[in-house]
């Protein structure tokens, strides 16, 4: 080769190597579930969705931290920069939250996911800003449902007595309160050991959560009360919003509509199979419930709920209307 040829290529080699890397940005998320479930099959497509549309100027990184609130906090300061977790513990944190914790608010998941997205739901994000966290956009945890490993339950009295975890949520330990059941708020880190030590008798949580993490093995009765809709959230650290471009928001934010649909179609799927399967892993399942019985059961509850949460905001979410 010429010493004019390897000069070049010198240069052109030490250039390459002076040259800057393309800036990169890591964002981490936690969430409190397998990856194979309907949080990780959000949290994935985020991942996939951004990094795709930013040509990996952004790295996503996914951890599981079945923390909820201990999440939340850890987002709240800046130590973690999003997480996906369910607003069990978030309406200790935004209060209006609390409002869409409510039993037997939403009529059906077409319900809940459209109300959720209009400007009723987009109303409670907005309320993020101001107690330092960014809720991005709602996904969905599902309809919850109760399990225990005492008797069958068919009837509100059959829940008397009951011991029955419940994340550390005040309306939805009011309501276990009020069906007469001992609620005992704790982090679905706790949950497993303690049905296993007989700490607790039950559980509620939505069938996609009771699949993914095999309750089935230390829980034998299933009733399908679908007693709350449990939202869930993509929340971020304000820093994470605040150093993306005009551009790259358009990005976080299509990523994000990207999660919420394939973190929704894996609560359908999960539903159209989740039951037979628990079925067949075991289970005692009770589906012939009368719903209005335990609405009526909780006609307590309710009154208290139009007196310590927001009463419009709650008849807003209850009597929204898909536009004809
Ligand atoms: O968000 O704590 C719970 O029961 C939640 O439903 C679960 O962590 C998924």
């Amino acid at each position: 080769m010429s010493m004019l040829r390897r000069t070049a290529l010198a240069a052109a080699l030490a250039g390459a190597l002076a040259a800057p890397a393309l800036a990169q940005t890591q964002i981490t998320i936690q969430h409190p579930l397998p990856l194979n479930s309907h949080y990780g099959a959000g949290a994935t497509a985020f991942k996939e969705t951004l990094e795709r549309l930013t040509n990996n100027r952004y790295r996503v990184t996914i951890q599981r931290n079945d923390n909820e609130r201990e999440m939340v906090e850890s987002t709240q300061i800046g130590t973690l920069d999003c997480t996906v977790t369910s607003t069990g513990p978030v309406g200790n944190f935004v209060p209006a939250v609390r409002n869409v914790d409510v039993p037997f608010l939403f009529r059906d998941y077409a319900h809940a996911r459209g109300v959720l997205d209009s400007d009723v739901g987009q109303s409670i994000l907005t309320q993020f800003n101001s107690r330092g966290l960014v809720g991005v956009i709602w996904l969905e945890n599902g309809f919850r449902h109760l399990t225990n490993s005492r008797r069958e339950v068919a009837a509100p009295a059959d829940v008397r007595g009951l011991k029955v975890r419940t994340m550390e949520n005040q309306v939805h330990m009011r309501a276990f309160t009020t069906l007469g059941a001992l609620p005992t708020p704790m982090a679905f880190s706790e949950l497993v050991p303690a049905l296993q030590q007989g700490t607790v008798d039950g559980q509620e949580n939505p069938i996609p959560v009771i699949v993914a993490n095999n309750l089935n093995q230390v829980q034998r009765y299933l009733t399908l009360t679908a007693h709350v809709y449990s939202p869930a959230l993509l929340i971020c650290n304000p820093s994470v919003m605040g150093r993306l471009s005009a551009a790259d928001r358009t990005a976080f934010m299509e990523a994000a509509r990207a999660a919420q649909a394939a973190n929704r179609e894996r609560v359908s799927a999960d539903e159209a199979s989740g039951v037979e399967e628990l079925r067949r892993r075991g289970m005692t399942v009770t589906s012939q419930l009368d719903n209005a019985a335990f609405q009526t059961a909780l006609a307590p509850a309710f009154a208290e709920y139009e007196r310590s949460l927001d009463g419009a905001l709650l008849r807003r979410l209850r009597e929204w209307q898909p536009r004809q």
